[in-house]
């Protein structure tokens, strides 16, 4: 079928909006018409080659929809189910599934942005155009492993549904199931845009005490304090790990989450955890940048330092509990996206990004 996509053609420059070829899906794929794309910074740093990927590519891993068709052999969803997409599509079979991670299933590593068979569906002028995250939701019409659509209960907002494709997860997740954050504990989270505001309301839910919101961005830490954060930081007037370390008593704080994706705030982050502190770093640095930290500092203060991605979730069992949380009024979904955009408009979409605007944009279809 012919259906209107973004197209990345070239690294660096706008996407292309235009009809494309979507092929039927095949064995275990399901055809989803797209209701809401989120705009997230991670397709940001694939626009600028911050972070490699096959081109001609159609970007978009946050999103949410309706399934309008099955592939043979489909059980995990119907015609007619809302779903909420997700850019990790567990194998189910591999290392990394049977030990409970999904989130890294060595198959969808292994093919990239390609569909689970290695080949692709999006076709245009006779080249083959990647999915990214096998999601590919900056288009009308998607097509995606079944493993990869959850079906959540009918009647959700689309723009919300979306949010928990990625920075709901990833950010909430990152909280709750990577740091696992006890509550009355202090907590600083750097970059308070859309995953950075779901670290702090994970931290929120997890009662933590302080919940200090770095930013180089007054505007954004405002935001952030309706979402839970007790203090703001700004990182453009002052060194933050010393004002992290200074609203802590001096110890530093007991969890730090990086949420922007530089190695600079890799470093700040690890720098202003206190003794036993946990680092957990959700945002990738530019391909090729390395955070150096203080060796005898990591042993003498028994800081732990991890990654998180995908907020260490196993989409098809959390993200109903996210949608649960949403719907009792414990996660405010309902301010965090401020902006909608139509499919035409995804690069002024990111345009605003990149000026620092607050909270989310989501395309609507
Ligand atoms: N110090 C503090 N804050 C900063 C700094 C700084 N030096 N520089 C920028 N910021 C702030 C910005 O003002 C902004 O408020 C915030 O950082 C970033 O927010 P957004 O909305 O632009 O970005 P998000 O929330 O959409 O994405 C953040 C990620 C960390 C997820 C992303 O950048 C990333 O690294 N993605 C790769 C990881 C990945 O793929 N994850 C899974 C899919 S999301
Ligand atoms: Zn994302």
């Amino acid at each position: 079928m012919k259906v209107k996509a973004a197209v990345l053609w070239e690294v660096g420059q706008p996407m292309e909006i235009r009809e494309v070829d979507l092929d039927e899906p095949k064995t275990g794929e399901v055809l989803v018409k797209i209701g809401s794309a989120g705009i997230c910074r991670s397709d940001r740093h694939f626009m600028h080659g911050d972070a490699p990927i096959a081109i001609p590519v159609v970007l978009g891993h946050e999103g949410a929809g309706t399934v309008v068709q099955t592939g043979p052999g489909v059980t995990l969803a119907q015609e007619g189910d809302q779903v909420i997409l997700s850019f990790v599509p567990a194998c189910g079979r591999c290392r990394s599934c049977l030990e409970g991670h999904s989130n890294l299933c060595d198959l969808h590593g292994a093919t990239g942005a390609n569909m689970l068979d290695g080949t692709t569906r999006l076709h245009a002028d006779g080249k083959d155009i990647h999915h990214m995250g096998k999601v590919a939701c900056f288009a009308e019409y998607a097509v995606i492993p079944e493993t990869g659509v959850v079906p959540v209960t009918s009647g959700l907002p689309m723009d919300k549904a979306a949010m928990i494709g990625c920075s709901v997860t990833t950010g909430v997740g990152a909280a709750l199931y990577s740091a696992e954050i006890k509550a009355g504990s202090t907590v600083a989270v750097i970059g308070c845009g859309g995953v950075g505001l779901n670290v702090i309301m994970g931290a929120a839910l997890a009662n933590a005490g302080k919940i200090i919101a770095v930013d180089i961005r007054e505007a954004q830490l405002e935001f952030a304090m309706r979402f839970g954060a007790t203090h703001t930081v700004n990182a453009a007037d002052q060194d933050p790990v010393r004002q992290v370390r200074d609203l802590t008593d001096g110890r530093g704080a007991d969890y730090t989450f990086e949420v922007f994706g530089s190695a600079d705030t890799t470093k700040a982050a690890y720098e202003m955890a206190g003794k036993r502190g946990i680092v957990t770093v959700v945002g990738i640095a530019p391909w090729g940048q390395e955070a150096s930290i203080n060796a005898v500092d990591l042993v003498r203060n028994e800081k732990t330092l991890r990654g998180s991605y995908y907020g260490s979730a196993r989409s098809r069992t959390d993200m109903p509990v996210m949608v649960d949380l949403y719907q009792s009024g414990k996660l405010n979904l309902d301010d965090l996206v401020v902006r909608h955009y139509t499919l035409d408009q995804v690069n002024e979409a990111y345009a605003d990004l990149d000026r620092g605007e607050i909270g989310r944009g989501a395309i609507m279809f």
